[in-house]
């Protein structure tokens, strides 16, 4: 029988869009599933969502929904995002489902019953968006420790937990298990913070709000979140399930490998988790595995901050692979990371267009070239070969070793010694040299090894770039899943020979920097992250994405976005102004800095028309101009609006209005 494995995300709440913070957390997860169905185990790969609580329900309200439509349609969203980020989990589970919340009552009623959890009286700091309690002197500076926002006090009757009966077992558990939690610096964490100063008992319902799983002795009380949230990785198997079959697939599974999450929830999975599993008696998970933050250059990503980057974005732009790689790649793992467009055009331009991109296809086009594109039967080995062949076994132990240490950086830098080796060896070996002298024999050999080394980066990718294992592969002559077993990494001389390939295109094109990080500045800024309706407007701003504000609401209204009310195309104010002047921006070949007069003041919008109009042609055009954006920076020159154009193709007109209507005059 295979040896199981069962590896969880953390269930995100779906109170708005996830960002690439979560997607890193679920890349990583399913790298490792990918890895371990590789090796041969029998792999349960568990993602999805935790959908209760005061935020989820506060966030419903002001968006005028119920809380189960509200998160309903944001649901819907993320199994999108990891569809198309090719997450390969095996089931999703939202703790709105009947399966969860049955269990978890039958969960509270046991240790009601058995006296761990009792019914007491809280007062403690609440943080709403982090929907954390905490005690007066855990606060930092009368402010919640993990967010740095404002908390209120709370006082009311709850039940309690009583964690601190199980302390003294739990310390001894980190003892005899010290490759629990990952990295260690976060078990002397927890240790010195948390369980040796004296654990308090844990607050566990709530009657300040009602959506939540209600306990069933007692309805007036909401089951509090960590109770409700940390029980589903045993829910989704089956736990206590009325279903036999769903309590054997508990019984296969349980206890979890690995539970992946970011630091700021160790605590939660470290002391409350292992606890109440004890209470259960069931099975300690084998490892907590935390990873650090995706930072942006102002802090921690957040949606108030508006400085979140959409997963969707990049994969529109770049493909999943390409995201996965630079997240992957650029974090080293367990600590910190800023996301800059600096950074991901990097990797994205060095590292797969360069190398491996360049690879793949400077080989393909050689076999086209010197072997009318069949890969021939390739003659003796030479001592080059035997060294490369070497440094393959190498790299593919140390891919192997460091994924089993969450090092996925390093794993990747392997590879890439597979791939840098490869451009190495075509270099020294000239092909074309070989050509010329018309040495059959050695050239076939050459092309051959560069190809089986292109195979076996298949192979060794799959985890990591299931996608780009396929596209090597099939550009390589190679049939999809067939070959792919890992353990072929590790053999020479396996790919068939006499096949004719195509040359096919480049799978990683170059970008051109200036251009990408133009339109992803635009992209990025906060009006194109807002998730209303009226987003279409925003998204272009007036700079070099692909469209025109016109454009884009046609377009958004033909693919069933939702309808926008009148009450929400009101908040759009639309004014005429008359361009002052218009000036090209320093190393921004698409940008133009207008001076526009709105009557009441004038205004600086940075706008992306410099290839359909010249400068000196603007001044004096009467314009339609959006005048309740908020101010973002583009190529860091401050843009305070937007003016409207209608593009089609190549094409771009500004909408203008006639010349006798004053500057100022409102447009509805
Ligand atoms: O905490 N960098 O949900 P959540 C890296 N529902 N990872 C990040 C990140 C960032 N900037 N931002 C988020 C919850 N994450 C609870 C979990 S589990 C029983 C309940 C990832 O939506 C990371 O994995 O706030 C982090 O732990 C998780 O998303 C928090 O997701």
């Amino acid at each position: 029988m295979k040896p199981t494995f069962y590896i969880t995300t953390p269930i995100y709440y779906p109170s708005d869009k996830l960002h690439i913070g979560h997607a890193y957390s679920t890349t990583v997860a399913d790298t490792l599933a990918r890895y371990k169905r590789l090796r041969g185990f029998d792999v349960r790969f568990l993602t999805g969502t935790d959908e209760h609580g005061q935020k989820l329900q506060r966030k419903a309200e002001a968006a005028g929904k119920a809380p189960q439509e509200f998160v309903d349609e944001i649901v819907k969203g993320i199994r999108a995002l990891w569809s198309r980020l090719d997450i390969s989990y095996d089931d999703f589970i939202r703790t709105t489902e009947m399966r969860h919340k049955v269990v978890v009552q039958k969960i509270f009623s046991r240790l009601l019953e058995q006296g761990d959890i009792y019914l007491g009286q809280y007062e403690g700091w609440y943080c709403t968006p982090c929907e954390s309690y905490w005690t007066e002197r855990q606060l930092a500076g009368g402010k919640c420790p993990d967010c740095g926002g404002p908390v209120e006090l709370v006082r009311e009757n709850s039940y309690f937990f009583r964690m601190s009966k199980y302390a003294d077992r739990l310390i001894k558990f980190y003892e005899d298990h010290p490759d629990f939690i990952i990295p260690e610096s976060r078990k002397n964490e927890m240790l010195n913070n948390f369980l040796l100063p004296g654990l308090e008992d844990l607050c566990v319902s709530r009657m300040t709000f009602d959506w939540g799983i209600p306990v069933l002795e007692d309805p007036k009380h909401v089951i509090y979140v960590w109770i409700d949230a940390l029980t589903n990785y045993i829910t989704a198997l089956g736990y206590l399930s009325d279903d036999s079959a769903l309590r054997e697939r508990f019984a296969h599974y349980w206890p979890a490998d690995v539970h992946v999450m970011a630091k700021e929830i160790v605590r939660f999975h470290t002391i409350y988790w292992p606890i109440i599993l004890m209470a259960l008696d069931l099975p300690l998970p084998k490892q907590i595995v935390a990873h650090g933050w995706l930072l942006m250059k102002d802090g921690k990503m957040s949606k108030s901050k508006g400085n979140v980057i959409d997963p969707n974005m990049l994969i529109d732009r770049y493909g999943a692979d390409a995201l996965r790689y630079f997240l992957l790649r650029e974090i080293p793992f367990g600590q910190d990371g800023v996301f800059t467009l600096e950074a991901l055009m990097e990797r994205l331009n060095f590292d797969l267009a360069n190398d491996l991109g360049n690879l793949l296809h400077r080989s393909l086009a050689m076999v086209e070239r010197f072997c009318d594109g069949i890969v021939l039967t390739p003659g003796a080995k030479t001592p080059l070969e035997e060294s490369f062949e070497q440094l393959i076994l190498e790299s593919v132990a140390n891919v192997e070793a460091a994924i089993e240490r969450y090092d996925f950086s390093t794993a990747l830098t392997s590879i890439w010694q597979i791939v840098r080796r490869g451009n190495r060896y075509i270099d020294e070996t000239a092909p074309w040299a070989l050509h010329k002298s018309q040495n059959e024999e050695r050239i076939s050999r050459v092309l051959y090894t560069v190809l089986d080394a292109l195979r076996i980066v298949g192979i060794v990718l799959q985890p990591f770039m299931p996608r780009t294992s396929g596209a090597i592969w099939r550009q390589i002559g190679m049939q999809e899943g067939n070959g792919a077993a890992w353990e072929l990494a590790r053999l020479f001389g396996l790919l068939p020979t006499g096949m004719k390939l195509d040359k096919g295109e480049p799978i990683f094109p170059r970008l051109d920097v200036e251009k990408e990080i133009e339109a992803l500045e635009a992209l990025t800024n906060p009006v194109a992250t807002a998730s209303e309706p009226a987003a279409g407007l925003g998204v272009t701003d007036a700079t070099a994405t692909a469209g025109s504000a016109v454009t884009r609401i046609a377009a958004a209204t033909q693919s069933a976005t939702p309808l926008i009310s009148i009450d929400d195309f009101s908040k759009i104010e639309l004014r005429v102004g008359r361009i002052l002047s218009a000036e090209r921006i320093e190393k921004a070949d698409k940008l133009l800095k207008l001076q526009i007069d709105l009557g009441f003041e004038t205004r600086q919008v940075v706008s992306g028309i410099a290839k359909y109009y010249q400068p000196q042609d603007l001044v004096g055009q009467k314009v339609i101009v959006v005048t309740n954006l908020q101010p973002v920076k583009l190529r860091g020159v401050e843009s305070h609006g937007m003016i409207l154009a209608a593009s089609s193709g190549d094409q771009l007109v500004l909408g203008t209005v006639s010349a006798d209507i004053p500057v100022g005059s409102k447009v509805k």
